[in-house]
């Protein structure tokens, strides 16, 4: 750092500079990621609230309501609208905080001999970690690797259940994998690499048989799967409306068209964040159950903002227009000669060619000015058909992708 500062016209113009080497998602170039361009309604909303700190509410009591206001509109989209949760960074957050709710709780039954009790905040003891050794998550080998974080962080021995024909978790196979000291099952709704929504019908029953607690990661597809529903689509249910989902994460910046950064995490009932809650003794607010404690408003309000504003029928076309761009890419790859791996039930898309490595793909399509990713189960091309995409750029792809053949 300098002595002295430099005028503004410089830092800006140093600014400029750095900008220029980033990629945009309005170039269409990006084709392998699940954020796409803000709104421009989500960003005027993030900028009026960015001195706005939820993580002492009382000094923001406006944007607490809106926090208050934003969590029951995602509970009504997803099947319950008195749920609680906090709209946090994003899906990495939100599985962290579902796990140590997850973990929490399990050891308060534990430790009150394995009786349930949801409504009773009194009963709340403090615990101690270590008188409950072991403790272990089952989730799909396709689950996001914020799990693995979470089990780092939380203590949690991590246990991946099999993937069907489909590519969706093996009911078998979790079954298979819960034992007495299993705190949660994790199911996934949209997942990272192929965009498949697991059977969490199934999952919900099963939890509900053994008494676990049941997290659903919806980051991808919370706000696609209920839009897709309501014009004609039929994905399976994976939400609140099914007894056993305890938690759901579900990422306003993915699908949601919010800022970077923009997570939600709802739970079923308000015990789930206090057995996670500390004592703030000079805070506005008695307890807190977020990870981080200082915690941006500007999300909040750009959530806010954007579910008022688009509504219903703003994300139902969002989210219907990305499945139309899905369907005219994988009908070109095939007409390219390239193989899909699976069908897409959301807007991701995974292909190979029969004749070359995926890697020639991947550099031969890099070298025409494309990002694409490529997922590891299976090992594939894959593109995440985001709402930045348009027609001409998909059009575009598959031009070059006929020409590397
Ligand atoms: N759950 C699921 C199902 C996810 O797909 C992701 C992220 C997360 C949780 C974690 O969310 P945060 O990254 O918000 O903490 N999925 C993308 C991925 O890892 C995130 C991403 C976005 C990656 C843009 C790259 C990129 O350019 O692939």
């Amino acid at each position: 750092m300098e002595d002295k500062g430099i005028s503004k016209d410089e830092v800006f113009k140093f600014l400029r500079n750095f900008k220029k080497q980033d990629m945009t998602h309005r170039s269409g170039r990006i084709l392998g990621s699940m954020c796409t361009c803000p709104h421009e309604v989500g960003l005027k909303a993030y900028s009026m609230f960015s001195e706005s700190n939820l993580g002492d509410p009382g000094l923001f009591q406006g944007t607490k309501i809106m926090e208050d206001e934003v969590i029951a509109m995602l509970g009504e989209l997803l099947g319950k609208k008195d749920v609680c949760g906090h709209i946090i960074t994003g899906g990495t957050e939100a599985n962290i905080m579902a796990m140590r709710a997850a973990r929490n709780s399990f050891r308060i039954n534990a430790l009150n001999s394995g009786e349930r009790d949801n409504q009773n905040s009194s009963k709340i003891k403090v615990l101690k970690p270590s008188k409950i050794k072991n403790l272990e998550i089952v989730v799909p080998k396709s689950a996001h690797f914020s799990f693995k974080k979470a089990a780092d962080m939380l203590c949690l021995k991590l246990r991946e259940a099999e993937l069907d024909d489909n590519y969706c978790v093996d009911l078998a196979s979790v079954d298979s994998l819960i034992s007495d000291n299993t705190v949660a099952v994790v199911g996934v709704a949209g997942t990272t690499e192929l965009g498949k929504v697991d059977a969490i019908e199934e999952l919900s029953k099963l939890c509900l048989e053994k008494d676990i607690f049941l997290h659903v990661d919806a980051a991808f597809g919370g706000f696609s799967i209920p839009f897709l529903n309501e014009i004609g689509y039929d994905l399976p249910k994976f939400d609140f409306s099914l007894e056993g989902v305890c938690s759901i994460t579900i990422d306003p910046h993915k699908m949601g068209l919010a800022p970077i950064p923009t997570g939600g995490i709802l739970f079923r009932d308000k015990s789930y964040l206090e057995v996670m809650s500390i004592e703030t003794p000079y805070l506005t607010e008695d307890r807190q159950s977020t990870i981080v404690g200082t915690r941006t408003g500007a999300s909040t309000a750009a959530t806010w903002a954007l579910m008022k504003y688009l509504g219903k029928e703003g994300y139902q076309k969002v989210a219907g227009k990305c499945m139309e761009l899905t369907n005219l890419l994988t009908q070109g790859i095939r007409e390219s000669g390239f193989e899909l791996v699976t069908e897409p039930q959301l807007n991701i898309v995974a292909f190979r060619s029969p004749k070359m490595s995926l890697w020639e793909v991947a550099d031969k399509l890099e070298e025409k000015g494309w990002a694409v990713s490529i997922s590891s189960y299976p090992q594939a091309i894959r593109i995440v058909v985001m709402p930045h995409l348009k027609r001409e750029h998909i059009e575009e792809f598959l031009d070059d992708l006929k020409k590397i053949k």
